[in-house]
């Protein structure tokens, strides 16, 4: 059985990034989700401090931690702003790829130079013709001597139009479905990668989304991730890996919707006592609380297996997809909690309804993460 009590070592990472989380981010949080601001000074300090290539070992630069360690941190930020956060941690997303399928000389070449400074990467996988159906991409990676040609379009990309460094994932033969996927590492600098604006977005407004347009974009073989056609599995693996911190990061919004909601309720009165001695309200707060232990010890329990060396297909989606829906579903039951007051911007609640609703659809929408549950609970019954 796993115990989860937190070492020093986790304990001083988890007050690093409160103290980060309320010192630095909270401030911001509502002018950034207001304005669609992405916060660099916010960012900067974030990498100063080792939070942004938290899976990066650290003889390439990054922080060198596990699943677990990782969603400590990553609840801490989310409490203070889930856009940020988005934005904090999509360099793991990005540079997984490269830690799973990259060669020594690669992660050495690549890895190094691009830790060492404040730098984004931005994970390409999701196209317009369709996100959830990873194996039909079509951008194309067509061989041409010591290179590829990419060619194609990539959209929602977390963070894309202020990265450095893509890692992309192309087709070297449509007809082969994703046994044709292959992926390669794209710096920004390079003839052909057209970045896009700022999408305008529901909720993460602190962070930026946009289209990357990849036109006959030359890479040399030795950017490539892994042999031509591993590209899909490179992505799942990476994925398995990634999903656990968006539980965290939904479980942070959860607990900041309870934290706003309880405090409220001992302060507003109706009927003569303060709502919070409604039974009415206890059942929400209850229910709240409820959810988001269940949230928490899924999502710990996921990175505890990953940590431990199995893939945790299973336990990441788990997380992900229990925890989002617990994120969306609490922050509702906050605004209702606030009533009136709740619905209107000069609340915190409604931006954390907003910011709660990314992370059923991100890292692959929840649909996705049942069909994920299903088939691999349904391979013991085979
Ligand atoms: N790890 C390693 N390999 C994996 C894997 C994993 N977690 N999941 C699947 N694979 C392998 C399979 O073993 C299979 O290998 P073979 O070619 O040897 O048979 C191959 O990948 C294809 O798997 P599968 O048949 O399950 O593929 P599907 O096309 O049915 O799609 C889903 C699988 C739906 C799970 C996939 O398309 C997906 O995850 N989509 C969502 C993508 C996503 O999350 N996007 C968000 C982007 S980041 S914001």
């Amino acid at each position: 059985m796993p115990d989860f009590s937190l070492t020093p070592e986790e304990e001083s990472l988890r007050d690093l990034a409160r103290k980060f989380a309320r010192g630095e981010m909270a401030p911001v949080a509502a002018e950034c989700d207001r304005a669609g601001r992405f916060p660099e000074e916010v960012y900067r300090k974030a990498h100063g401090l080792g939070l942004m290539n938290l899976n990066v070992p650290i003889e390439y630069g990054g922080s060198g931690l596990g699943v677990f360690a990782q969603c400590l941190i990553v609840e801490e930020l989310a409490y203070a702003c889930g856009g940020m956060t988005t934005s904090i941690i999509a360099n793991c997303l990005a540079l997984e790829p490269i830690l799973l399928g990259g060669t020594a000389e690669q992660k050495t070449r690549i890895l190094t130079p691009f830790c060492a400074d404040y730098r984004f990467a931005a994970f390409c996988l999701t196209e317009p013709s369709g996100g959830s159906d990873a194996g039909a991409l079509r951008t194309v990676a067509r061989r041409d001597g010591e290179s590829y040609v990419l060619d194609g379009e990539k959209c929602f990309i977390t963070n894309g139009p202020h990265a450095e460094l893509y890692t992309v994932f192309a087709t070297v033969d449509p007809s082969l479905r994703h046994r044709g996927i292959t992926a390669f590492v794209v710096p920004r600098s390079t003839e052909g990668v057209l970045p896009g604006k700022d999408e305008e977005k529901m909720g993460h407004r602190a962070s930026s989304t946009g289209t990357i347009r990849f036109e006959k974009v030359r890479v040399p073989a030795s950017q490539r991730l892994g042999g031509e056609g591993e590209g899909f599995a490179l992505a799942m693996r990476t994925l398995d890996q990634t999903r656990t911190p968006i539980g965290a990061l939904a479980t942070g919004i959860a607990q900041a919707a309870l934290d706003h909601a309880a405090r409220y309720a001992t302060k507003r009165y109706t009927f003569g006592k303060p709502i919070a001695e409604h039974q009415a309200i206890q059942i929400k707060l209850a229910n709240m609380a409820q959810a988001i232990h269940a949230a928490r010890l899924l999502t710990w329990h996921a990175a505890w297996t990953i940590d431990r060396g199995a893939r945790g297909t299973l336990e990441s989606s788990i997380a992900k997809c229990f925890a989002s829906d617990a994120a969306l579903h609490v922050a509702d039951e906050a605004i209702q909690t606030f009533g009136g007051y709740g619905y209107m911007k000069d609340y915190p609640v409604e931006k954390l309804l907003r910011d709660a609703k990314l992370t059923q659809i991100y890292e692959g929408a929840n649909e996705i993460q049942r069909t994920v549950i299903a088939r691999e609970l349904l391979k013991s019954y085979d």
